[in-house]
């Protein structure tokens, strides 16, 4: 099987909640050489935006969103331990990572965590559904002069608590101790310019680039 069929297996177990199959196939596309990070991007990633996409038009529904949500948690079983063989064996400092408050999604959270961690972040993670407060609460207990700060929202409405946190992290005067990345499906480089945040990027993958860059900036 080429690569291009094993990505399309992938992305088929996650559209139809294969979810035996989605965590065996993810291993065999390991066993034959495939890397996570493509298995994630080219593979599960596709067949979770069509899954999304069946919802949002009324083809499918929260079951099946929760279905295809459990088939790619099995296939992380065996996709974070890969990722955490990064390189990262420098330490590059601390990035407190979250997902922002009234948002449970974490899949794409737990991904860009585990990179960053794979290249040499000490990682603080504060979970999913964070107010504010306790994203501005850890900042100021972190001793570093800089620290990376990581969050993630996959809703439209949660995406709009971000603009809310950059506010008031200037107000609280933590605005030089961070550099700001902020992702999720409906983040964009306008929304991260208009609220003010440092950079965003398309995966976990990308997110430890980028991450790794703005921490020597
Ligand atoms: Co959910 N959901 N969902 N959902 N869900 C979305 C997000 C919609 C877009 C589906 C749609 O309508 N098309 C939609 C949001 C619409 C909107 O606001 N525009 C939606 C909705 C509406 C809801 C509920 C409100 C449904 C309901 O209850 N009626 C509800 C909300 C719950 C809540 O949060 N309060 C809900 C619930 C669920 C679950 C629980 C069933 C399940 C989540 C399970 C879990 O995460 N443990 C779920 C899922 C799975 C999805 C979809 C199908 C997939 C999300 C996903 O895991 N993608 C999603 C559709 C979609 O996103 N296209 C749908 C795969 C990961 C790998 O991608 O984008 O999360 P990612 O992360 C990437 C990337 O963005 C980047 O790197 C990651 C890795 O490559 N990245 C960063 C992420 N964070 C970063 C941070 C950085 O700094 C940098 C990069």
């Amino acid at each position: 099987m080429d690569k291009e069929e094993q990505f399309e297996k992938l992305k088929n177990a996650i559209i139809n909640q294969d979810i035996e199959g989605c965590k065996n196939l993810t291993k065999e596309a390991l066993d034959a050489g495939l890397s996570a990070v493509e298995i994630v991007n080219k593979g599960l990633t596709p067949g979770m935006k069509v899954v999304g996409d069946k919802f949002e038009s009324g083809e499918a529904f929260l079951p099946q969103i929760m279905m295809a949500a459990k088939a790619m948690q099995g296939a992380m079983e065996y996709i974070e331990p890969e990722l955490q063989k990064g390189e990262g064996e420098e330490r590059i400092g601390t990035a407190v990572t979250f997902v922002q408050e009234g948002d449970i999604h974490d899949i794409g959270h737990r991904l860009v965590t585990t990179m960053l961690q794979a290249n040499g972040f000490d990682i603080v993670d504060l979970g999913v559904d964070v107010p504010d407060d306790n994203v501005l609460e850890e900042i100021e207990k972190q001793k570093d002069d800089q620290i990376l700060l990581v969050g993630s929202a996959l809703m439209t409405t949660s995406m709009l608590g971000q603009k809310e946190l950059m506010n008031l992290i200037g107000e609280a005067g933590l605005r030089d101790k961070v550099k700001v990345m902020l992702g999720g499906a409906p983040v964009t480089q306008k929304w991260i310019d208009e609220i003010g945040a440092d950079a965003t990027a398309e995966n976990a993958a990308e997110a430890a680039r980028v991450g790794l860059d703005l921490m020597k900036k």
